[in-house]
Order: C-alpha cells, then structure tokens, then sequence
C-alpha cells in the first residue's frame, strides 16, 4: 500500500499522551510510513537518526510587545511542514491547543490542507469540564476533526458530556498501548540493583517490599496519599518506595516525607526516561489519582507483572480488572488501599495470581501492534 506521509503534534513532555503519540510515529515509521514530529521540542522517547523520522521543533520567540503564543507559532509550522513535506494528514495529541492550531493552519493550506485527526488523552476534556475558559474553542476544534479518538469508553463519553458535542458525532476507541517486549516481567527481582539507592537497607538478606509511584506530580495524581499508604506500610512491613518523575507537587512530597521522616525509605528518581529495570523490581504500583482518562504508567507496571493498587476513577476499571490485574477502591479511601497493599504484601499467593493476570491482560488487550493497525487503518479511512 502506499506510503502515507504524516505529521505528529504532542507535548514533547514524559506524559502518556506524548508517549503514545512518539510509539505512533516511530511504528508507523518502522512500516515505511514518513513521520513529521511537529514539536516544542524533542518528545521523551522519539529515537533520532530513524529511518522515515523527521523533527521540525516549533520556536516560541520573545518579542518585546506581544507574547507571541506557542498556538500560533504551531499553526505557522504545520503550515510550512504541510507544504514543504506535502502531508496527507496531522494527527495531533491532547486537544487544547493542538486542534487547534491545526484548524487554523489547514485553514490557511485551503485546498492543500491535510486531514486532521485528533487524539483526546485526559485533562484536554475533563479539565475543559470544571473551567469552560476554553470550552467554544476546544469545541469547536475537536468537531473540525476529520477523525476523532479517544483511549477509553469512559473518555468518549466525557467528551459527549462535558463539551456537549452531538452523541452522532463519531469518535473511536483506541485503547492506549505498550511494548510488551521491553516491558517484560523479570526473571528474579535481585534487591541488590537497588539497595544503593536506600543506604539503610543495605543488608541483602533483608530485602525490602518495593512500592512504585510514577506521575507528573500534579495535584490531581494525589501523590500525598501514595505517601500516606507508604507510610501506613512500612509501620509494619520492611517496604521501601520509588517515586518516578517530576512536577508542581515534587518539593511539597519531599517536604511531607521529611516531616514524616521516612526519607531514608523514599526514593525520588526524578524524570526518568527509561526506568524499565526499576518497574520490574517493584511488588506494588500505586495510582490513587483522582481521575485519569486510562491510566499508562500502570499499564507499563501491569506489563512488568506489577499489580495495581489505587482509585476506581475514570478509564482505569478499562485498564485494570479489579480483583484480578489489581485492586480498586473509591476515591480517596486510603484505609482499604493501605489494607489492598498489605493483602498483596502478605499473600505472595495472590501477588503471583494478580501479577500474571496483569501481564495476560496486557497481552490479550494492549499490544503495540493491533493498536498501530487500528490507526493505520482509520489514517486509510479518512484520507
Ligand atoms: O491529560 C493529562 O493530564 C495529561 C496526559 C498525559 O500527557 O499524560 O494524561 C492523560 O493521557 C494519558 C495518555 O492517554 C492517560 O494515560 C492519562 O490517564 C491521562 N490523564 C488524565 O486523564 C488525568
């Protein structure tokens, strides 16, 4: 079939949606598809010198009378990308402002304009539900879309919902993926790989239970609470904690840790961009956001056999199955996950049943690959 040459917006940032949106176009590449990143900067996980893999970086330039918007100067770049590269379509990731700028730079191409398809990931929806500051635009964008997507049911309907766009209106579930290759279960989880990073559990016989977090350290990811359950915890089981990434809450966590003083226990890895090896050492992965759309990070965990304990908010009971690849409670109900870690802690029974259910559902529901053939098909679809 032919070749199909295609442009990619995303926040060049370790969130999910720019994950997703770099495995796209690197796959996509990978089948001899020409891939435009049209970015801030270079997203986390693009590879360079690829094959089929371009990166045009979208400059936001000080002026000295306007602030010169970066949703303007994306317009003005997919317009010369289109142009120059000839694009058939620009998928664009996370809808505010990607979509657009993509409305207004196809505006601009007229007859030459590629189609568009927008990708909705999370708080481009909901958020635009609590403060309709950007409602009419992001609206009306989404509904100029040749094609819509979201990565949970749940997202398809909060988008009917909160932006009032027309039930008749299609949009298509493509569950969110991962390589389940890279993201493998260990073989043995050896604690020496990671007792230098807590100096006082040195003691190789005495290996630790490993708690994981990993967030943009929002507040709405309520990393406070993944603190208090630790905490709770390691009252009464040897357990030590690995934060993963970074963000606006980071010095308040640390802050709370120190106060509680358990930061001999608590591990901050910062940004990480490849932290496989540590997602396979860990016993337990911890998510009791207060919404999440789907929920990547413990995806990537369920994929390293990690079960999950956190909120039943959102996308995530269309990620993990309760009682099966994790355990679910009500928002905010720290007492039941503090006693859902413990039973997995305690019972290495149900940690091994929960931790290969986790990686079956990973295998069954979201590989790479079909997810790659969902989007290829409805690129073909819309051109
Ligand atoms: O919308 C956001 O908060 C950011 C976004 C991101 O870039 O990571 O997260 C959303 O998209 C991810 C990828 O589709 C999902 O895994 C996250 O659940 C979702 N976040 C929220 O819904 C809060």
């Amino acid at each position: 079939m032919t070749p199909m040459r295609i442009g990619i917006t995303c926040y060049p940032t370790f969130g999910g949606s720019g994950i997703i949106a770099t495995e796209i176009g690197l796959e996509l590449a990978r089948r001899g598809h020409r891939v435009h990143f049209i970015c801030s900067d270079v997203p986390g996980r693009l590879e360079r010198f690829v094959d089929n893999v371009f990166f045009h970086a979208v400059e936001v330039r000080d002026y000295p009378l306007f602030d010169s918007p970066y949703a303007l100067a994306l317009a003005s770049k997919m317009v010369e990308v289109a142009t120059y590269e000839s694009l058939d379509l620009l998928h664009v990731h996370y809808a505010i402002p990607h979509a657009t700028s993509a409305y207004l730079a196809r505006q601009i191409l007229g007859a030459r304009s590629p189609k568009l398809l927008t990708t909705l990931h999370g708080t481009d929806i909901t958020l635009v539900g609590n403060d309709r500051t950007f409602l009419p635009i992001t609206r009306f964008s989404i509904l100029q879309s040749d094609g819509i997507t979201v990565p949970s049911q749940y997202l398809k309907d909060a988008t009917y919902d909160n932006l009032d766009v027309p039930r008749s209106t299609p949009i298509e579930v493509i569950s969110n993926f991962v390589d389940a290759a890279k993201y493998r279960p260990a073989s043995e989880k050896p604690w020496h790989e990671l007792a230098h990073l807590f100096p006082r559990c040195k003691d190789a016989n005495a290996r630790p239970r490993v708690l994981i977090h990993n967030s943009n350290f929002r507040p709405l990811k309520r990393v406070d609470d993944v603190v208090r359950i630790f905490a709770e915890v390691a009252k009464t089981r040897p357990t030590v904690l690995l934060l993963v990434g970074d963000g606006p809450e980071r010095s308040r966590i640390e802050g709370m840790v120190r106060d509680l003083g358990l930061f001999d226990q608590v591990c901050f890895l910062g940004k990480q961009l490849n932290f496989v090896e540590v997602l396979q050492l860990a016993d337990v992965f911890l998510q009791p956001s207060e919404t999440e759309s789907f929920g990547l990070a413990a995806l990537e965990a369920m994929s390293c056999g990690v079960p999950v304990v956190g909120s039943n908010v959102g996308g995530v009971p269309e990620v993990v199955t309760d009682n099966d690849s994790g355990l679910l409670f009500p928002l905010g109900d720290l007492p039941a996950m503090i006693a859902g870690v413990l039973r997995l802690l305690d019972d290495p029974a149900l940690h091994t049943k929960m931790s290969r259910a986790a990686r079956a559902q990973v295998e069954s529901h979201f590989q790479r690959a079909p997810m790659i053939d969902r989007y290829e098909a409805y690129y073909r679809t819309i051109l």
